[in-house]
């Protein structure tokens, strides 16, 4: 299939790009390099150096006979991506490009606007462009579980069906997000339901929770093709920040109480997701809606996981709840339902003990990189 991906450059585009690329997809991959620009701005720089999108594409090709078509361009900018999808032709769109920071979206204003435009005009002329260019294309849009909040209910896969004074109806589930980047994605969805109902486009939205990892299949060809990782509080995930800060002999920063619990995946499980969503498209006029994480923790679990994976590696790990950054329930019921990856054949890679030692190790490599003046400032707080 001709896939495009959005936002190609990131955590999980680049690595998606070589995945769906040794499946035999023809892949092209667009980005403006927006998460590099606003780390530089915020002066917190990645585990190690990326090549650029470009030289990534070539080394690529040399390592497995495949070429990746690359453009660098706005994709808020109707014209780049007006001549993308009229030159490219998708099949299948992958929509990863969006600012991703629940913190870097609730820093201050100019990062708030930032995050409510670039997020929303993207999805927007995504939205035109495949019904303009390629009207029966599959778009494979990432969502994310804060989508739904933590409700004290069970959390279903994106619906919900309400009986009310005697009669039924099927919705899209309540949506109570934690912070405006979250809330993009609400608003995201919302659009996404709109065309597919007035327009009768075909519309995967992935809830995804928080994704962890370094290594893919692909990556351990050759370090240059490592995708971008961040440990700072505002672009990294929370384990992939416990397992640098472990390294660094670093307490591991809590948040709170530590209760707060999400819906977790490695991120070669990403890979796997997007595929099979791609390989299994849902029919025009549809909007699927999958729960994409394989397990959930709290923030506590998550700790002692590391602090035991790091006493193994002969590392002195501490914990240490700090002052959270964040509004958010600290304690609080969470039961997520996600069959629906489960019904299409995803077969989890969980966080075992040999998972945890093989993120350490990688991270050692780089262990003098670390700046442990990157991991915690409280400067994002809301
Ligand atoms: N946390 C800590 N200590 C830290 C960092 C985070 O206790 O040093 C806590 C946070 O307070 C939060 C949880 O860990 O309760 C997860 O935080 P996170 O930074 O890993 O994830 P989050 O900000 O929610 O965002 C990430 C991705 C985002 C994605 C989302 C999925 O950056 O793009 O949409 O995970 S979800 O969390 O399910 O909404």
């Amino acid at each position: 299939m001709r896939v495009l991906i959005l936002g190609g450059d990131g955590y999980l585009g680049w690595p998606t790009a070589m995945h769906l690329s040794s499946y035999g997809h023809s892949v092209a991959v667009a980005d403006n390099y927006l998460r590099r620009g606003l780390c530089r701005e915020e002066n917190v720089e990645p585990l190690y150096a990326s090549l650029n999108l470009h030289d990534r594409a070539v080394l690529w090709e040399q390592i497995s006979g495949k070429k990746l078509q690359v453009r660098i361009g706005d994709l808020c900018d109707w014209d780049i991506v007006s001549r993308i999808f009229r030159e490219f032709r998708p099949e299948c769109i992958v929509h990863y490009a969006e600012q991703p920071s629940a913190p870097y979206s609730m820093m201050n204003r100019r990062a708030a606007m930032l995050t409510l435009h670039n997020n929303l005009e993207v999805t927007s002329n995504v939205i035109f462009a495949t019904q303009e260019f390629v009207p029966d294309a599959h778009i494979i849009k990432l969502g994310t579980m804060g989508e739904y909040g933590t409700p004290n209910i069970d959390i279903e896969e994106g619906w919900i069906e309400i009986e009310h004074n005697g009669r039924k109806n099927k919705f899209l589930y309540p949506r109570a997000a934690g912070s405006l980047y979250h809330t993009t994605k609400v608003m995201d969805t919302d659009l996404l339901w709109f065309y597919v109902r007035m327009k009768g486009l075909q519309v995967t939205d992935l809830m995804q929770g928080p994704v962890y990892g370094i290594h893919t299949e692909e990556t351990r060809h050759h370090h240059g093709l490592l995708p971008f990782f961040n440990y700072d509080e505002l672009f990294g995930t929370v384990l992939n920040r416990f397992v640098v800060q472990a390294v660094a002999g670093y307490p591991l920063t809590i948040y709170g109480k530590g209760g707060q619990t999400r819906g977790y995946l490695n991120l070669t499980d990403t890979l796997q997701c997007v595929r099979l969503a791609l390989e299994n498209p849902p029919g025009t006029g549809q909007l699927r809606i999958l729960n994409q994480f394989t397990e959930t923790f709290s923030v506590n679990e998550l700790a002692e996981r590391v602090q035991e994976a790091g006493s193994r590696a002969g590392l002195d790990v501490s914990l240490k709840s700090v002052e959270n950054p964040r509004k958010e329930a600290e304690e609080h019921y969470y039961n997520p339902r996600h069959t629906g990856f489960a019904d299409l054949g995803l077969k989890p890679t969980l966080l075992s003990e040999d998972i945890l030692t093989g993120m350490l190790e990688t991270v050692m490599e780089y262990r003098e990189q670390i700046n442990p003046d990157k991991i915690f400032g409280g400067y994002a707080k809301w």
